[in-house]
């Protein structure tokens, strides 16, 4: 059987926090439970590069569009390896297969007559990078942005999506589990009893260039939109590729409810006009908050992956964001609830279970899985832990198959928890101070070892390393097909098992909690702050210098950038966004502040060479100067 499981396409123009590690976790985390299965799964992920968003934060950051996604998309795959997510694709908007197959499908649209073009007046929020309804707005706002939306009128080309709402309704309704959880797709059908409106897929050429050209007219760009869903289809080769033809019908889309507009009624609706096939399942999950606000790149509320592994560990994060959040509905992150995890289920409950009975392995079996006895094992609490597994393995199978993540590790908790009672309840340490319970104390010890087994095989999928290290001190391995692997009694007596250290250690919250104030003390009074701290090291790598303007002109075709030569102490060009706010002639004989090792980039055919600072506020905007004039080029530090 095949599967293909996609994670939305970030946006390239912030770096990736927790909520998008979330959905690449459960990506990876689905895909390796149907290899563990058996199943043959696919996984992608990717960026969303295209956009206004994108073309802005470029602009912001001084560089072209294409240099600013190539960094912001290489920290997204580079985010991926140390939470042991492997995806098998990586796909970017801006990748030569893609671009030409959002252009084959956009004609193949336009040519069956369902893209026309039409004027077009509306309210336009830059966050969300569509044009918003009057009852989308919440007292004039935007609901995701908290921001009013911009009126803009202009000529634009449009998707006949109206034509596919029948189609559409029918679909959800014949496929229940076509979105799920139940809410969103009630959602969805609540919406869709209101006459669905033509979407607008393009943007003229004059407002953003940063698009894929449509194919029936160079004036205009592809609406990030329309361009990015498509990329569903590019990754597996799409129309012909031998990959289409396997992983298509089977391809499940995992998002958070943002975006659940888009998807649930944009991308069906053009795949139908498209004549593909609709995807088989949209999985929707809730937000990851912080003190109840959606934790997010215009906030400033996030919480680094990076960081958290470095504190806690690959698997204790991977386990407490699968454990915390129930599918569908909102959690709330906080270090301290990832250390009581830590602490209570991972130290103690599981990490326990594996040191004593390995210790006891050791120590009373020669350090070789024992031979049970097979009379013996007929101990009622025997037969009660051997049932317990079998029924673990049902439930954790269904529960992973319905993406209740959390449920599924409940179940293998209550065999984690009951192994725990069984070492107390059986006490091998008294049955090895008895000649005539040797046989009951090898039958123990072997059960423990196997129920172990299983355990390390229904954790694979969410905790990869731990699992890992786990089959490595039982001596062996994660072979797929759970089914038939889950069975009791597979692990062979006498191999020898492998004492390493401990899998998690128990952290001192106090002594954490000391250390984590101490650093915000010296380093910032603000704690979103401490989320993007560098080391002085860091900071050294800065050449910041003063410099003076010697000649300042606007850039043509643009409105926010003049080109400057300034003198640091050398003669050399940059381009600052800060025409909006200086004229070239205020500009000239200033002493500005620079950064004077930024790698060189090309913006509006002019490269600069280093960067002005600035600084804002609501109102304001001014460049950073010196208090007092000193020689140009004095290093600032
Ligand atoms: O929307 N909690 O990209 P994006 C949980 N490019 N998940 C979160 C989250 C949070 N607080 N914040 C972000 C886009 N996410 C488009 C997608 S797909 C064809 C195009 C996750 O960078 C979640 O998966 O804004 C959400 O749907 C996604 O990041 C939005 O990522």
């Amino acid at each position: 059987m095949s599967f293909y499981v996609t994670t939305p396409i970030y946006y390239v123009n912030a770096q990736p926090h927790i909520g998008h590690a979330y959905s690449t976790i459960v990506a990876d985390t689905i895909s390796r439970f149907k290899k563990l299965c058996g199943e043959d799964s696919r996984f992608q992920t990717g960026t969303d590069e295209h956009g206004d968003k994108v073309y802005e934060a470029a602009e912001k950051a001084g560089v072209s569009p294409k240099e600013y996604a190539d960094s912001i998309s290489q920290m997204f795959r580079d985010a991926w390896p140390p939470l042991t997510i492997e995806p098998d694709n990586f796909i970017r908007t801006t990748d030569a297969e893609h671009i030409k197959t959002v252009q084959d499908i956009l004609q193949k649209v336009y040519d069956k007559g369902d893209i026309y073009l039409d004027d077009y007046s509306g309210l336009y929020c830059k966050g969300c990078e569509r044009f918003l309804t009057e009852k989308e707005l919440v007292g004039g706002d935007c609901p995701d942005h908290q921001k009013p939306p911009t009126l803009i009128t202009e000529q634009n080309y449009f998707f006949r999506m109206s034509r596919y709402q029948e189609q559409l309704i029918n679909h959800i309704k014949s496929n229940p589990e076509y979105i799920t959880p139940e809410r969103y797709r009630n959602e969805v059908l609540s919406f869709l009893k209101e006459p669905l409106e033509d979407l607008c897929i393009s943007r003229p050429t004059s407002r953003l260039t940063w698009g894929i050209p449509l194919p029936f007219d160079d004036k205009f760009v592809t609406y990030v939109w329309f361009d990015a869903l498509i990329n569903y289809l590019t990754g597996i080769g799409y129309p012909d590729g031998p990959d289409f033809a396997r992983y298509w019908d089977v391809a499940e889309h995992i998002i958070a409810k943002d975006i659940l507009k888009p998807h649930a009624i944009y991308w069906p609706t053009m795949l139908m006009a498209a004549g593909v096939a609709p995807y088989k399942k949209l999985h929707v999950h809730g937000y990851w908050n912080i003190n109840e606000a959606k934790m997010s790149k215009s906030i400033g509320n996030v919480v680094r992956p990076g960081e958290l592994v470095d504190n806690y560990g690959v698997d204790a994060v991977r386990y407490f964001i699968l454990r915390e959040m129930s599918f569908g509905l909102d959690a709330s992150f906080s270090t301290d609830a990832l250390i009581n995890r830590q602490n209570s289920d991972l130290a103690n409950d599981l990490g326990n279970l594996f040191s004593r009975s390995l210790t006891m392995i050791n120590k009373f079996g020669d350090g070789c899985i024992p031979e049970p006895s097979l009379t013996e094992s007929e101990e009622e609490i025997d037969l009660e832990l051997v049932q317990l597994i079998s029924d673990m393995l049902d439930e954790y199978t269904d529960e992973m198959n319905a993406f209740a993540f959390n449920k599924a590790l409940q179940a293998v908790w209550k065999v984690v928890r009951f192994a725990n009672k069984y070492i107390v309840e059986n006490a091998p340490w008294e049955l090895a101070k008895e000649q005539d319970k040797k046989q009951r104390l090898q039958t123990v010890l072997y059960n423990l070892a196997e129920t172990l087994r299983v355990i390390t095989l229904v954790l694979q999928p969410v905790m990869p390393e731990t699992s890992g290290k786990m089959a490595a001190a039982l001596g062996c391995e994660i072979v797929p097909k759970l089914q038939e692997q889950g069975k009791w009694g597979l692990l062979k007596p006498g191999g020898k098992i492998n004492l390493g250290p401990a899998l998690f250690p128990r952290l001192d919250k106090k002594a954490l909690e000391a250390n984590q104030e101490k650093s915000q003390k010296t380093v910032s009074a603000n704690p979103a702050d401490t989320q993007d701290q560098i080391t002085f090291e860091d900071f050294k790598k800065m050449d910041l210098r003063v410099a003076e303007i010697l000649s300042a002109e606007k850039i043509n075709k643009s409105d926010r950038l003049l080109k400057l030569v300034v003198n640091a102490p050398e003669e050399r060009t940059i381009v600052a966004g800060i025409a909006e706010h200086y004229s070239p002639e205020d500009l000239i004989g200033k002493q500005v502040i620079i950064v004077a090792n930024l790698k060189p980039a090309k913006l509006m055919g002019v490269t600069s060479h280093g960067m002005v600072l600035a600084a804002k506020d609501r109102k304001k905007f001014v460049v950073a100067t010196v208090s007092d004039e000193v020689k140009t080029g004095s290093k600032v530090s």
